[in-house]
């Protein structure tokens, strides 16, 4: 059989953990032929909780859960690992400035970067949930950078779960099934300012936006919907999408490490300066994946409409970008 992999998850006594960890340990990330081996790594008063989760998941008997690590230190749970789940962060209190969230968050990540610098299997592809998760994810990725071990494009920030969001969205709107749905992207930060651009979507050989034929819907309904879904479910449900979150995280690694299959799937990533946005942001951009990488779809044509979003969402990027900087000199 398989030599295990190693999968850390941070935040992992928390609510995405919860519906996380047991998808994982059943084998839907990386195959249903792959034992792993869990790195749960979470806060110290935490950690009465994590054991509560680690005995469930002992009681699930999953054939492939080759072994489980509890840890409240970095860098006992990055030790040679292979895929990591950065899902653990700082939310915002009450009367916490924006600023104040990221400086909070950048600690956290600097430290978590430099274990994974260090300490990681050079090959550990690295996704990013915990928010601001772009901004995280590139100061973990800067942090990282100074060790020489880890490239930078490893580090992932997701956007799946706007991508899933969107393709939903559609799917309903143009009455086509949701596996239908091809070439979808969202462009830019996990936040309100995203763009999820349907223009090259096609649903067995027809374009989508020519089957709504609605500009206004894509400019009223569409985006907002998307945009706001994060800030509806916690309306309804009294708690943040956790359940819809894991199942991104999942989808993410899945593609990255076992393909897309030639499909377009949306990535947080580093960039390379295509589309205009400057070298090293971490941007949601579409790829395929194969072979356990993925590629940046090049090319696309950019609207006067489509410019003037991503704009909007760089922007918000960029300012990020400056609020931690000093913190990364
Ligand atoms: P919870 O508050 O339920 O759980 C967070 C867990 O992280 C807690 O157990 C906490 O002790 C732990 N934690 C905090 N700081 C840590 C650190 N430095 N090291 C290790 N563990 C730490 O939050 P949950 O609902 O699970 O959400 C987790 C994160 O995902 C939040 O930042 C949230 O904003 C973010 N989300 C990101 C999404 C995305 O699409 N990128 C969507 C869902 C979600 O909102």
């Amino acid at each position: 059989s398989k030599t295990p992999v190693r999968v850390t998850v941070t935040g992992a006594a928390g609510q995405i953990g919860y519906s996380l960890l047991f998808r994982i340990a059943s084998g839907e990330m990386l195959g249903k032929d792959q034992p792993v081996i869990l790195q749960l790594l979470d806060l110290p008063q935490a950690q009465k909780a994590v054991k509560g989760v680690i005995m469930e998941l002992e009681d699930c008997a999953f054939p492939l859960l080759a072994g489980v690590i509890a840890t409240d230190d970095p860098n006992v749970a990055f030790k040679d690992t292979n895929v990591a789940l950065l899902v653990g962060a700082r939310p915002r209190g009450p009367g916490m400035e924006r600023k104040d969230l990221l400086t909070e968050n950048a600690k956290i990540f600097t430290v978590q970067g430099a274990a994974i610098g260090q300490y990681a299997d050079p090959d550990v592809k690295v996704l990013v949930v915990g928010n601001p998760c772009n901004t995280n994810a590139y100061i973990a990725k800067e942090t990282a950078k100074k060790f020489g071990r880890v490239k930078e494009g490893n580090f992932t920030a997701m956007l799946r779960l706007d991508h899933n969001r969107a393709l939903s969205q559609l799917a309903a709107k143009s009455g086509r099934s949701v596996d239908s749905l091809k070439s979808l992207v969202v462009w830019g930060n996990h936040s309100p300012t995203m763009y999820a651009d349907y223009r090259f979507v096609t649903s067995n050989g027809d374009n989508v936006k020519a089957l709504i034929n609605d500009e206004a819907w894509n400019r009223d309904t569409f985006l907002p919907t998307v945009g706001k879904r994060g800030a509806a479910i916690i309306e309804a449900r009294g708690l943040s999408s956790a359940a819809s979150a894991a199942n991104a995280a999942i989808d993410h690694i899945r593609d990255w490490v076992l393909g897309s299959n030639g499909e377009w799937v949306t990535m947080g990533i580093p960039s390379d300066g295509s589309y205009g946005i400057p070298e090293g942001i971490v941007f949601g951009v579409p790829v395929i994946t194969a072979n356990g990488e993925y590629k940046r779809v090049e090319g696309l044509e950019i609207d006067a409409f489509s410019a003037e979003r991503i704009a909007l969402t760089l922007k918000e990027l960029e300012e990020e970008r400056a609020g931690v900087a000093d913190l990364l000199a």
